[in-house]
């Protein structure tokens, strides 16, 4: 712990970040493309929801194979987007309601038509060939080319990693997709360049940046064969050799020195793959000069299969939310370090369709549950576009082909080459898609019950870029914003209570203690917050079940205040002896202090 004393509240801790995924978020021209002015147009209905801060996922210029996380200029927006000047605009309205942007930084890799791998591959000698990771091919006994290892591409199904260029005769490492070459971070006129760039977008206003997989800059050098721990697939993953690689910290620390702290910044560095606390507070430990915080993967791996599939399911239950939450908000709190706060983006299914129930019945309670749970951790929250909503995952009878995201089709083609006309296993990945693909958090935001749910202006030619999910007609913002009914509350109001809440109680809630409460249960996961005045409990039904729920007698609850079955702000439910949870039930109580 440090030094009692120190003034640990930073703007960065207690804003509520909101990330706007900008191809479905508003289309403002009518081509089916959501874009900047989209973004802009929609300032208010933020505000009003309790945002603080932004975070735009990629704009900039991009043949959009992977939605934009492949970058062919950092200092341009693509066409489809809108223009510089329209992010200047963003940024200006953005400072007149006292928020702020944070942009996406994808600098692991670029896109094949970024400047600088159109040099890289013209030749051998080319000044920045270096700038990307070559390799020359090996030769099995039988003389066939083989790749450099045996590393498996992440969004490929399990193709190599490496692609080969026939020009220059070599493979160029491409952890995501062929088309998203690696960069070679051991170069230094390469980091610069990327500093460059942080600092043009600073200059500009923008606050912050979330970091794409920035944890898989620094690998490791001699690049060798990852261990056979997926005996059925040629290719293997690598993580153990390029996330948290030997210089990363350095590389970190040497963003934080000569771009970073010259700026009042927010950072999040997205980290899959790591799980091992030490490194986790070497990069977000009060002292380190790294990053503020990461997205750590926990919660939403928690129905993988076994060896990390993530394309595929896997069932979990409230215990393993309990360990997953104490063992975060612990380590952030006795190593000094800090959390973020979410169950939803654009890599992951929705949360209500993913960790509660999406029927008709449940999904707006389910929906509150999880809003009650991310409200009342520690740590800094981001809320997802459509998350305030509850939209759900898309439904299953969609056509495969509704599915645009590169790596759901890379698994559907690679499915169906392996198991042609098979019924069976074709309808199981068709479920596997519909539970887990990154799709489903995807399609346009549900605005209201005008045609294409208001997303895209009828005046364009082109309907939406993505279909829009068939229940928009009452998932909609229009419905959960202004049908004001007495006694009853949307998904959204309810969020908007919640954030403000929070913020009033932020010595709780986002800089307080936490201790799990009560036996672990398949179904129940609670919790308290404390500071030194106030304390809350936080009791969360994750079961489709009536549960009762022996309250432990040192909680001391002197009044539930919220909960998602009633918008009251006194629930009339006993404060010791048995709780009677229903299905998908949360209550936060206000608790005796000590
Ligand atoms: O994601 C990185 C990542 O490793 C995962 O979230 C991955 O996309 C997921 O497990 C696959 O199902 C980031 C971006 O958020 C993602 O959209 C990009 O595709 C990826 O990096 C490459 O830039
Ligand atoms: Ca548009």
């Amino acid at each position: 712990m440090a030094p009692t004393g120190v003034d640990k509240h930073r703007w960065w801790k207690d804003a509520v970040v909101y990330q706007v995924y900008p191809a479905s978020f508003l289309d403002t021209n009518g081509d089916g493309w959501g874009d900047v002015p989209g973004i802009t147009a929609k300032l208010d209905y933020l505000k009003d929801l309790g945002v603080d801060i932004i975070w735009v996922s990629p704009i900039y210029k991009s043949p959009q194979i992977d939605m934009g996380y492949d970058i062919s200029d950092y200092k341009d927006i693509d066409p489809a987007y809108g223009s510089l000047e329209d992010v200047d605009e963003l940024i200006k309205e953005l400072k007149k309601r006292d928020m702020k942007l944070m942009m996406d930084l994808v600098v692991n890799h670029t896109s094949d038509q970024h400047s600088w791998f159109l040099e890289s591959r013209s030749s051998k000698d080319n000044p920045k060939r270096d700038w990307y990771i070559w390799k020359p091919a090996k030769y099995d006994a039988d003389g066939n080319r083989e790749p450099p290892n045996n590393w498996a591409m992440i969004l490929g199904e399990a193709n190599s990693a490496w692609t080969w260029d026939e020009k220059t005769q070599e493979y160029y490492l491409s952890l995501f997709t062929s088309e998203q070459p690696d960069l070679n971070w051991e170069n230094p006129e390469l980091r610069a360049a990327v500093h460059d760039v942080m600092r043009f977008w600073l200059e500009r206003g923008c606050s912050g940046f979330r970091m794409d997989v920035i944890n898989l800059i620094s690998k490791v050098q001699d690049f060798p064969d990852a261990e056979v721990t997926v005996k059925s697939h040629k290719y293997q993953p690598g993580d153990k050799y390029y996330a948290n690689g030997p210089r990363l910290h350095e590389f970190l620390k040497e963003i934080n020195k000569k771009v970073l702290s010259q700026y009042d910044t927010i950072t999040v560095g997205e980290m899959p793959f790591v799980r091992d606390e030490d490194e986790i507070i070497r990069i977000v430990g009060s002292e380190e000069q790294e990053l503020n915080m990461i997205f750590s993967f926990d919660i939403v791996d928690i129905d993988n299969a076994p060896g990390d599939f993530k394309l595929a399911l896997h069932p979990w239950d409230a215990r393993d939310l309990r360990r997953i939450v104490t063992r975060l908000q612990r380590l952030m709190i006795d190593r000094d370090g800090w959390n973020s706060l979410f169950v939803e983006n654009h890599d992951q299914p929705r949360s209500v369709s993913r960790f509660c129930d999406d029927s008709d019945e449940w999904r707006d309670t389910g929906a509150k549950l999880l809003c009650l749970m991310q409200t009342t951790l520690g740590g800094t929250v981001y809320v997802y576009q459509g998350e305030e909503l509850g939209m759900r995952n898309i439904p299953p009878e969609w056509d495969p082909r509704e599915y645009k995201d590169v790596e759901t089709i890379n698994y559907w083609k690679k499915m169906n080459a392996k198991h042609p006309n098979d019924k069976e296993k074709l309808n199981e990945a068709r479920k596997i898609m519909q539970k887990k693909a990154r799709d489903n958090a995807r399609t346009p935001m549900q605005w209201s019950a005008e045609p294409n749910a208001g997303f895209c202006n009828l005046a364009g030619e082109r309907g939406p870029w993505m279909r829009v999910i068939d229940d928009y007609k009452t998932v909609n913002a229009a419905a959960q914003v202004y049908n004001i009914v007495v006694g009853q509350m949307s998904v959204w109001q309810f969020w908007q209570r919640a954030l403000r809440h929070r913020k009033q109680h932020k010595d709780v809630f986002v800089y307080g203690d936490f201790a799990p409460v009560g036996d672990e249960s398949p179904s129940v996961f609670a919790y308290k917050r404390w500071s030194e005045h106030e304390a809350f409990v936080s009791v969360l039904n994750f079961s489709g079940e009536e549960i009762e729920w022996d309250i432990p007698a040192d909680v001391g609850v002197e009044r539930w205040v919220a909960g998602n079955y009633t918008a009251d702000e006194d629930v009339d439910k006993p404060k010791e002896g048995k709780l009677t949870l229903g299905p998908w039930e949360g209550l936060l109580g206000q608790c005796r202090v000590g």
